[in-house]
């Protein structure tokens, strides 16, 4: 059996801040190494965060909440040491059989973790839902940092009040306001981070971005789509199963990819594959350029709609959607 292909650090220059076009530099002697949990509500910029850290987009991001839904491991590799960071599904209160693997997940990925990053989505008010989150963090009994994201959103002046509220609420070891959409402060962040990590040798080779296969990332890729282009429930009732992932002509810098996105009504497919098949296009239009980046080759791009009724709580469909 041919294991599946990993997806590999991107050496080519993306002309943006992901991407620098340099081979990864070897941790110096004595450099640090440790586990990263990154957690917190839906849609607060865990997986924005992520690509920001490693420089390049392997984590789908979203407007809708409750876009990731598995462990998605990022891989820093620098001088100063080797990080790896794991971005999480969102905190929230889970009502499908789905949903409740993906809490479970959350729980042990923090509890397996060196550090934990508890993100909040700064321009949101303090909720019951963020209190929850606050608690899951605090049970494991780990370190934690507590993230304030966005602060590109709100007054400067909003941020101290804020800090004073989690600092009488939580027990967090430092409070650190950044912006993972512009990357204010994340070097700020970095380095608090290696600061708490003990000394140790690096896990994976340094071209490494993560351990996740490309077609698991390439689906993902299609369902971030399906998320950004459909509105209301339609991002949450929709997965994306790899039929065919045709690389036999790749060295000629092709492959041919077939995709199932898979609804759970006949008027979740309608809405997907929209007036005269816009929709569907637009999906796959977009998809494919962020594939092709991905891969570094041309890529033929097919997608077709099914619906599965009740596919989240289906233990045995829910087996077939992981990496
Ligand atoms: N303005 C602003 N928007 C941000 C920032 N970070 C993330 N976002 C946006 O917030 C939305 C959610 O970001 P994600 O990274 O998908 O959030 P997440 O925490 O991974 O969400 P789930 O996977 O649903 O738990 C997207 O539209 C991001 O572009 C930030 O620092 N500033
Ligand atoms: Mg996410």
């Amino acid at each position: 059996m041919r294991l599946p292909r990993l997806c590999r650090r991107e050496l080519a220059p993306r002309g943006s801040a992901a991407g620098e076009g340099q081979q990864p530099a070897t941790p110096a002697l004595a450099a640090r190494s440790g586990v990263v949990c990154i957690a917190g509500r839906p849609n607060a910029g865990k997986s924005t965060l992520l690509n920001h850290l490693v420089g390049q987009k392997i984590s789908i991001v979203s407007s809708r909440p409750q876009t990731t839904r598995n462990r998605i491991l990022g891989i820093l590799t620098e001088e100063r040491g080797q990080l790896l960071f794991i971005d999480t599904p969102g905190i929230h209160r889970p009502y499908h059989q789905m949903n409740q693997r993906m809490a479970r997940l959350v729980e042990e990925s923090l509890r397996r973790a060196d550090l934990l990053l508890h993100l909040i989505d700064v321009s949101i008010a303090f909720g019951a839902g963020e209190r929850k989150a606050m608690e899951m963090v605090s049970r494991t009994g780990q370190t934690a940092f507590l993230v304030l994201n966005k602060i590109d959103r709100i007054e400067k002046n909003l941020l101290l009040p804020r800090i004073d509220l989690y600092r009488r609420l939580g027990s967090y070891a430092e409070f650190l306001p950044i912006s993972a959409r512009t990357g204010e402060n994340v070097d700020m962040l970095l380095r608090e981070i290696l600061r708490y990590l003990p000394p140790g040798d690096p896990m994976f080779s340094a071209d490494h971005v993560t351990d996740l296969p490309e077609r698991f990332v390439v689906a993902e890729f299609i369902r971030e789509q399906v998320s950004e282009q459909t509105r209301q429930e339609v991002p949450h009732c929709s997965a994306v199963l790899i039929d065919r992932f045709d690389e036999s002509d790749r060295d000629r810098n092709q492959v041919r990819i077939a995709a199932t996105i898979v609804v759970e009504k006949e008027s979740h497919k309608k809405i997907i594959i929209g007036k005269g098949g816009a929709g569907i296009k637009a999906i796959g239009t977009r998809a494919r350029r962020e594939i092709e980046l991905l891969l570094g080759c041309s890529v033929y791009l097919e997608l077709f709609v099914k619906v599965v009724e009740k596919w989240r709580d289906q233990d045995r469909f829910l087996d077939t959607l992981g990496p």
